[in-house]
């Protein structure tokens, strides 16, 4: 018997390349350029099993392409929004990810952008390198203190949890919005207040952190009326999905004032970034660096190599995604 043939589509950490290789009969992308859509055609065609990333959109037409033999995508990543999980369901293809292996590293680094946003550290950092620290001085550069504001956390998720757990201990108060709250046995040991009004959380805290999913019903949730609910001492932080922010919205009102400051570790249009963003000072850029550590990398590899190695021996995945419920009929099992 052949072994089944992976194709990944982004160069991955090298322990995991080789692990694959020992495992499967692979064709890796070790130049690292992302594939076109004719690539991901051709890949998809021919692979019983894709490894794609976040910069891959595996929409309706790629997934068309996909032959009879191709039994999995399995993501190397949690977010599959770049994904048409339905069409692959419907064509009979398990889509699976990499949860809660890279929820600290992403929270660690929301934390820090909560933490470096109000006290101007990279704006700190510029003015220094630029040759404007000519000593100290008890006016110059001047933030706002952190300790006892309030951190709005939308999406309660691993991700948003995480968070919480450590605006907690830097003493912020912790309120959030979800879809539904979490249960009273999370929410009370985080000391989470939860608002079911999204609108009126926004009015009422300091610091918003986006912590959900790009979904239809997410897209553009922050728009310019949201943000104007925030006002002229807020910030906001998004290290989630970038279509959540209306990110032209944002950077107007970055420019007029209407909120104290931004860091964005995710885009709407990745690797574009609106121009305006980047002249701002108060605005903090990461270049979706979430979960970029060697350990969050690593222990995704291990969890597309263990889902696909479910797949194989004919057993459920532990990371599959379903469709969204709206479209799908579990008690038929088919959309
Ligand atoms: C990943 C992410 O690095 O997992 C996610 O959803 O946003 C990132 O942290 C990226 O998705 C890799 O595909």
């Amino acid at each position: 018997m052949t072994a089944p043939l992976v194709i990944v589509t982004r160069k991955l950490p090298p322990d995991v390349q080789a692990r694959l290789s020992a495992l499967f009969a692979c064709e890796f992308n070790d130049d690292d350029v992302p594939m076109s859509a004719a690539q991901l055609s051709s890949a998809i065609s021919r692979a019983d099993v894709l490894v794609p990333t976040v910069t891959d959109k595996i929409d309706g037409s790629i997934i068309s392409k996909a032959s009879a033999r191709l039994k999995l995508i399995a993501n190397f990543g949690a977010g599959t929004d770049h994904i048409d999980v339905l069409a692959a369901h419907r064509k009979g293809i398990l889509v699976t990810n990499t949860p809660g292996v890279l929820t600290e590293d992403t929270a660690d680094l929301t934390m820090a952008i909560i933490l470096a946003l109000p006290r101007r550290l990279v704006e700190a950092d510029r003015r220094l390198r630029d040759g404007g620290f000519s000593g100290w001085s008890p006016t110059w550069m001047t933030g706002r203190r952190v300790r006892g504001m309030k951190l709005g956390i939308v999406g309660m998720g691993r991700i948003g949890q995480a968070v919480a757990r450590r605006a907690g201990a830097f003493g912020l108060s912790v309120h959030y919005h979800n879809r539904t709250e979490v249960p009273r046995s999370i929410s009370e040991g985080l000391q989470a207040r939860y608002w079911d009004d999204l609108d009126a959380m926004l009015s009422a805290v300091d610091i918003v952190s986006i912590n959900c999913p790009s979904t239809p019903q997410t897209r553009h949730m922050i728009n310019a009326q949201r943000l104007r609910r925030l006002g002229p001492q807020s910030y906001i932080v998004n290290t989630s999905r970038g279509d959540v922010i209306d990110e032209a919205a944002l950077a107007a009102a970055l420019r007029s004032g209407e909120i104290a400051g931004a860091g964005l570790d995710v885009y709407e249009r990745e690797p574009d970034i609106t121009p305006d963003l980047i002249d701002l000072p108060n605005v903090i850029l990461a270049p979706h660096i979430g979960s970029a550590t060697e350990e969050s990398r690593q222990e995704m590899g291990e969890k597309v190599m263990i889902n696909i190695r479910a797949v194989m021996d004919a057993h459920m995945p532990p990371d599959r995604v379903l469709p969204p419920r709206a479209s799908y009929n579990p008690a038929s099992g088919a959309a």
